[in-house]
């Protein structure tokens, strides 16, 4: 017998276990198309279920329904800073159309509003570094100057606020439109994505969260890297995709549907009717 044969009693216990799960939900999933709330895995709900529709799952075409508990749902705002939706910011001098990451305001303000009151989780991030720039890689510096014909990471530009991607400077701050309150947590990160840069995991970890509604900009850079580090660790994670945007449109639809593909490789996606929808039909005020 292989050493592996050997163990093959010890690991055939927790694997059935896991596979006894994965088929009761698979049945459950067929009959309600709903991937319903794991109570024997995050115990009974603390605040109340409520299901949010998701579109193309699991395949183009379908819809399909993910239930969580309110207690235990983070809304994320990703980087909503003046520096990639405002003028003479990061984005802007990079020379891209602030139309597409500005697009992102109004539906994350609606979405703000109808979970304010409620026991959802908001949590807002900014990219930014240290005015002395020690926590910012030398070839993401680099590249930001070349990129801005000059102007860079912790460069004034031309009539702007302040040093780009700086914290502390007026234009890392977030849009007033969909300005933190009390209550709420911001989380700062010196890189696109936030598990490895950022507290954001132990916050997450902290608050007990199981599912994550994330937006922010851009699309298919912070939004996804932190929604795929968010779900390698097992969080159910919806996209909000009206309240994203991106440098690029081609880019933005792209990073969309590839979250879609393999029946959700990276989470699901809806859009701010329907989780707004989700919250008020729940009753979570
Ligand atoms: C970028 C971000 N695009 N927040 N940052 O550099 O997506």
């Amino acid at each position: 017998m292989s050493d592996i044969r050997k163990y093959e009693p010890f690991y055939g216990k927790v694997r059935d276990e896991k596979l006894q799960k994965v088929e009761e939900a698979y049945e459950k999933f067929k009959e309600t198309k709903t991937f319903e709330f794991p109570t024997w895995l995050y115990g009974e709900p603390i605040g109340k279920l409520f299901k949010v529709e998701v579109e193309d799952c699991p395949n183009f075409g379908d819809t399909a329904y993910v239930e969580m508990d309110s207690a235990r749902t983070a809304f994320i705002s990703v980087d909503m800073q003046i520096d990639f939706c405002g003028k003479n910011g990061y984005v802007d001098v990079m020379g891209y159309d602030l139309n597409n990451t500005a697009a992102a305001l109004e539906p994350i303000h609606n979405a703000l509003e109808a979970i304010r009151g409620t026991d959802i989780k908001v949590i807002h991030t900014r990219e930014g570094h240290e005015p002395d720039l020690s926590d910012a890689p030398f070839n993401k510096v680099l590249r930001s100057k070349i990129i801005g014909d000059g102007v860079g990471i912790g460069d004034i530009p031309k009539d702007g606020l302040g040093r780009l991607l700086v914290r502390g400077e007026p234009n890392w701050d977030i849009n007033e439109y969909v300005y933190p309150i009390e209550g709420e947590r911001v989380i700062d990160k010196a890189g696109k994505g936030a598990f490895g840069c950022s507290t954001l995991h132990m916050v997450l970890k902290n608050l007990g969260i199981t599912h994550i509604v994330i937006c922010g900009i851009t699309t298919d850079v912070c939004v996804h890297t932190i929604m795929r580090e968010a779900n390698d660790y097992g969080y159910w994670c919806i996209l909000m995709k009206d309240g994203t945007g991106a440098t690029d449109m081609g880019n933005h639809a792209a990073a969309i549907k590839s979250i879609k593909m393999q029946g959700g490789v990276f989470g699901n996606v809806t859009d701010s009717k329907r989780f707004i929808k989700a919250v008020e039909e729940a009753g979570l005020k």
